[in-house]
């Protein structure tokens, strides 16, 4: 196993409910360790072991967001 980071970019975040919504979908996906999220600049920084990176992305998408 390793341990890596990812960097998203999240359209549509505007405020602090937004920032854990996000949290709490990409926080769910398998080996993820911590999520930050950024809301001025939109990046979601995740940390993890085996991140599936199109779970990551799913998990934005069904906290209503979308990722580019
Ligand atoms: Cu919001």
């Amino acid at each position: 196993m390793s341990t890596t980071e990812q960097s998203y970019t999240v359209q549509g975040m505007t405020c602090h409910s937004c920032v854990t919504m996000v949290s709490d979908e990409v926080g769910e996906v398998a080996g993820v360790d911590s999520v930050e999220v950024d809301l001025d600049s939109g990046t979601v920084t995740v940390q993890g072991d085996d991140v599936d990176e199109a779970a990551v992305r799913r998990a934005i998408v069904e906290a209503g967001f979308e990722t580019s």
